[in-house]
């Protein structure tokens, strides 16, 4: 999932480009807005962390791209294009070592599992 500010910075197609050129084929892919619910459900294991809310509501604050991507060990690929959570951390190259802003405002999501995959292609595309 391309965040807010991956999207209003104009990103979108570099990002799903990098995954193109890397092999990944694109399945399904969406603009929206997602609602609270969705949110919530998305990021329900940080549920009752202290970034949880702002989280949420970010999220929430403007159109985000989701996609889903196959390919050759998909997760693990897609986690090491994405870099570490906190873009000062993210080695260049990853997504968000190129254009993270800071640890909320870190360009991209991506499922960390398939089960976490499968549950989250769930929730925003209803497959
Ligand atoms: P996702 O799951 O979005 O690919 O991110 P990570 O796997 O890299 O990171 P995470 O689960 O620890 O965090 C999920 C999500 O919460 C945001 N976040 C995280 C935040 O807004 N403030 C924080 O302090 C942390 C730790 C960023 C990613």
């Amino acid at each position: 999932m391309i965040k807010p500010e991956g999207v209003e910075q104009g990103l979108v197609g570099e990002i799903i480009g990098r995954f193109e050129r890397r092999g990944f084929r694109v399945v399904a892919l969406k603009l929206s807005t997602l609602g609270r619910e969705l949110a919530e459900k998305q990021y329900e294991e940080h549920r009752g962390k202290e970034f949880f809310e702002d989280l949420v509501a970010y999220i929430c604050s403007a159109p985000t791209v989701s996609v889903v991507v196959e390919g050759e060990n998909a997760v693990a690929t897609a986690r090491e294009m994405v870099g570490a959570t906190d873009p000062k951390l993210a080695a260049p190259g990853t997504v968000r070592g190129d254009y993270g802003l800071d640890v909320q405002r870190n360009t991209i999501h991506a499922s960390d599992s398939e089960a976490s995959a499968k549950r989250e292609i769930s929730l925003h595309f209803g497959l």
